[in-house]
């Protein structure tokens, strides 16, 4: 079959975040993919069970979408996206405005979740500088968090391996503690009954520098790419409370988090904390075309909207911002998710997901299973002296028995797109449990 052909020369393409010798030595190559599933270059089917990357949250080759990107190629391919404008990004800047919590009035559009968190840590930094307080130039992360590859974002971010080879980063930066905790909240549903207090080292971080010196704190609400971190109760209020008072702004990175993933449009909604600035990607276009959004509040925008209407407000932006064709994918993906009420479906299936998951524990390895909405995590025992080894295993043994996983660490990942149905998260389920009784 010519459309399944596969090349035979791997090595120029220096691929991302892969073991790259070990991928071109066993290939594991996609074709074609429709709803739920992916198919493999030797014509299996693979149940989707991490939505791609986090981001096919519709599933896959839905019509709709794909029927806005071919129409909007035929039609306008371009436009400037400096001083010059289209109409569909206008559309869908007010359709996010319109699903996001009250208080997000305004969007910067982006590439991808990287992007999205450099313009987001930009815009913080400005935004204090305009109102004359430029001596905020702090800004906070949390260890474990993933903000993007760009170095805004390993700044803030907690990987150490995603760190330590670039030096010095950005300077002015700290980190709050990370919140996952074994040993008190192993196997919990939901949001972990201990450690909100954790969100008072914000407050010591705060004293130590002085508040006149801080910027932005930036936290995903719920981790994802260490593994499926669920803040624990209070904890989140706790952060929007100490930044409120001190006048620092809060940036959500929903990237993972938005577009449906907690059962809610975003994580904001599902815990009732709103941001200042929101930063978001991957679901925005179903994966499909690559575009971010940064949603920022009115009290933010406005502070750049003064001084002589003809100069340039804010010095930042990319020649794709806005992208017709990103943008039809996003209008297109917005109304599918409404028409199907999806972003609600994790609500509604959240308990039989969360007890599917939960029937691992007690399974090989199996050191914690946790959930929220339609994502969730199998944490497992590593092997001693070889951290990774045993969950990639379970990755590749996965995949060759018809199931996508992620895996970080020693931890099984799941995120399916959301419109899976129950007898997917059986089948998902029982794949993964047959994995571990298998692997090393
Ligand atoms: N913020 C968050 C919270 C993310 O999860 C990014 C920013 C960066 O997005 P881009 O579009 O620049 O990749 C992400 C991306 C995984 C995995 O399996 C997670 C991401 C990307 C790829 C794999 O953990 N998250």
């Amino acid at each position: 079959m010519d459309a399944y052909a596969v090349p035979n020369n791997l090595s120029a393409f220096w691929m991302p975040f892969t073991a790259n010798r070990q991928f071109k030595k066993n290939p594991r190559m996609f074709v074609a993919a429709k709803d739920m599933h992916y198919t493999t270059a030797d014509g299996r089917q693979v149940l989707d069970g991490t939505a791609g990357l986090w981001c096919v949250n519709a599933g896959h080759c839905r019509p709709k979408i794909t029927e806005a990107i071919q129409r909007q190629a035929a039609e306008l391919d371009y436009a400037p996206a400096f001083q010059m404008g289209h109409p569909k990004a206008f559309e869908l800047a007010n359709r996010l405005v319109e699903l996001a919590p009250d208080g997000l009035d305004h969007v910067l559009f982006t590439n991808s979740g990287s992007e999205s968190v450099e313009t987001a840590l930009k815009v913080a930094l400005a935004y204090h500088r305009i109102k004359g307080d430029g001596s905020r130039f702090r800004l906070i992360g949390r260890e474990r968090g993933y903000h993007g590859v760009n170095f805004g974002g390993i700044s803030v971010g907690g990987i150490v391996s995603n760190r330590k080879m670039f030096g010095t980063l950005l300077t002015g930066v700290d980190h709050l503690p990370h919140t996952h905790d074994l040993a008190r909240n192993a196997f919990t549903r939901g949001e972990p009954e201990h450690g909100a207090e954790l969100a008072d080292e914000l407050e010591r971080i705060v004293t130590l520098h002085d508040p006149s010196t801080i910027a932005a704190v930036i936290v995903e609400p719920v981790a994802g790419s260490t593994g499926v971190l669920v803040p624990p109760k209070g904890y989140l209020q706790k952060l929007r409370d100490i930044t409120r008072k001190h006048g620092i702004l809060l940036i959500f990175d929903e990237v993972i988090t938005g577009f449906g993933r907690l059962g809610t449009p975003f994580a904001a909604d599902y815990f009732g904390i709103t941001p200042d600035i929101m930063v978001t990607a991957k679901g925005l276009t179903n994966g499909v075309i690559p575009m971010g959004a940064v949603l920022v509040s009115a009290d933010v925008h406005d502070a750049f909207m003064t001084g002589p209407e003809h100069l340039i407000e804010f010095f930042h932006g990319y020649t794709y911002s806005g992208n017709p064709i990103a943008s039809a994918a996003g209008i297109a993906t917005l109304e599918t998710y409404k028409e199907e009420g999806l972003l609600q479906r994790g609500t509604e299936l959240g308990p039989y997901w969360g007890d599917a998951l939960h029937s691992l524990k007690g399974e090989p390895h199996v050191i914690d299973v946790r959930n929220i909405g339609l994502v969730g995590a199998i944490e497992l025992e590593p092997i001693a002296g070889q951290p990774t080894k045993r969950a990639f295993s379970a990755f590749v043994k996965a995949y060759e028995a018809g199931y996508l996983i992620r895996t970080t660490g020693d931890i099984i990942a799941l995120s399916p797109p959301l419109i899976v149905e129950k007898h997917h998260i059986d089948e998902l389920v029982d794949g993964i449990r047959q994995v571990l009784r298998e692997v090393d």
